[in-house]
C-alpha cells in the first residue's frame, strides 16, 4: 500500500527526499555492499565509493575528500556498509551546513524585494506559489508580480497562486516590458504597505546574452525605486539537470547577484548531488528544497537530512 496521507508531514517529505536520491545512495549502497562479505576495506573499494560520488555529480574535490575520509585509519580493517555510509553522510553534511541558511526576511524594507529567477521550467512560478502561502501562513502581506511577460499563460499561472494565497497579483499585457513591470509592482507594493513583493522572471537560458541582458535591466530599474532592492534573488533550480546546474549559478549570480539557492524537483529521479559540488564551489545559501509540485512540498533546506538521504541512511 502507498498511501501516505496518514504520515507526517516530516516523514512523508523525508521520504520523497531520499527516494529523489535513491539513484544516489543506491549506487553508493552497491559500492559497498560487498563488505558485507569481505569485511575489510581496500583501495579498490574507495576507488568505487569515488567514482559513485563523482557520477552522482558530488564533484572531484567534494568525492576525493569523502573516499580519504572513508579509508582514513581503516584502511585494510574491519568495516561495515553502515559505517561506510555514515562517514559519507558526515563528510557531505560538512560541506552543507554553513551554506544551509533560512530566507531571513527583513521587516525593516517594507516590501522586503524577492526577484526569482532561473533557466525555463526550473520551478520558479511553482516555488513563488508555495512561498506565497508559507508567507501569508506566517501573517504576512504578500503580493506577486508577473513579471514572465512572454507568455500568457505563465500570467494565468500566477494568477491562479495569487487566488489560491490571497496575494494580490501585479500583471501586464503580455509582450510588455518586464523591467517596467517590475517598477510598477515596486510603487504599488510600496503604496499599498505590502510586507513582502514576489517577482516572477521568465525562464532564460543561461547563455542567452539578450535575455540576460533584460533580467540585469529588470534589477537596474528595481533599484530606480529602491536602491537597497532586490533584498533577495532567489536562483531556483532543477535537481534533474545535474551538472549544467553549475553554469546555471555562474551565469545568474554574475547577472543578477543571486542570493540564495532553491532546488526543486528533488522527489522524483533527482541528481541533487550537484548540490554538494555547488555548495563547495560557490557558498551561496541554500534556502529551500522542494519535494513535489503541491503548495506545502516546500522545505527549508537542512544539511543533516539532505546528507543522510544522499548516503541512504534511514530516517
Ligand atoms: N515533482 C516536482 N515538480 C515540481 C517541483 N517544483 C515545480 N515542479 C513542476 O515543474 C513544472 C514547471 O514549474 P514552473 O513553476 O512552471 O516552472 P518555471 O520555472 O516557472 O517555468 P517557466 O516559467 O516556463 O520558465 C511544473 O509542472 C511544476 O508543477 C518540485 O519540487 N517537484
Ligand atoms: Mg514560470
Amino acid at each position: 500500500m502507498n498511501d501516505t496521507t496518514s504520515e507526517t508531514p516530516k516523514l512523508s517529505w523525508w521520504r520523497r527526499l531520499s527516494a529523489g536520491l535513491k539513484r544516489t545512495s543506491g549506487a553508493l549502497g552497491t559500492a559497498v555492499a560487498d563488505l558485507v562479505t569481505k569485511r575489510k576495506l581496500d583501495r579498490a573499494m574507495l576507488d568505487d565509493i569515488e567514482d559513485v560520488l563523482l557520477r552522482a555529480d558530488l564533484g572531484t574535490q567534494v568525492a576525493a575528500r569523502i573516499a580519504e575520509a572513508v579509508g582514513a585509519g581503516r584502511y585494510d580493517k574491519a568495516i561495515s556498509a553502515d559505517e561506510v555510509k555514515a562517514v559519507v553522510a558526515t563528510e557531505v553534511e560538512k560541506v552543507l551546513s554553513p551554506v544551509a541558511k533560512p530566507l531571513v526576511v527583513e521587516a525593516s524594507h517594507k516590501p522586503f524585494v524577492i526577484l526569482v529567477v532561473g533557466v525555463n521550467g526550473s520551478g520558479k512560478t511553482t516555488t513563488i506559489g508555495k512561498l506565497a502561502a508559507k508567507f501569508a501562513s506566517d501573517g504576512k502581506q504578500v503580493m506577486l508580480a508577473a513579471g514572465d511577460t512572454f507568455r500568457a499563460a505563465a500570467i494565468e499561472q500566477l494568477k491562479v497562486w495569487g487566488e489560491r494565497t490571497k496575494a494580490p497579483v501585479i500583471a501586464g499585457a503580455q509582450g510588455s516590458d518586464s523591467a517596467s513591470l517590475a517598477f510598477t509592482a515596486i510603487t504599488a507594493a510600496k503604496e499599498q504597505a505590502r510586507d513582502i513583493l514576489l517577482i516572477d522572471t521568465a525562464g532564460r537560458l543561461q547563455n542567452k546574452a539578450e535575455l540576460m541582458n533584460e533580467l540585469e535591466k529588470v534589477v537596474r530599474v528595481i533599484r530606480k525605486v529602491d536602491a537597497s532592492a532586490p533584498h533577495a534573488v532567489l536562483l531556483v533550480l532543477d535537481a534533474t539537470v545535474g551538472q549544467n546546474a553549475l553554469s546555471q549559478v555562474e551565469a545568474f549570480h554574475r547577472t543578477a547577484g543571486v542570493t540564495g539557492l532553491v532546488m526543486t524537483k528533488l522527489d522524483g529521479t533527482a541528481r541533487g548531488g550537484i548540490l554538494v559540488a555547488l555548495s563547495e564551489k560557490f557558498k551561496l545559501p541554500v534556502h529551500f528544497i522542494g519535494v513535489g509540485e503541491g503548495v506545502d512540498d516546500l522545505q527549508p533546506f537542512a544539511a543533516r537530512d539532505f546528507a543522510r538521504a544522499i548516503a541512504g541512511i534511514d530516517d
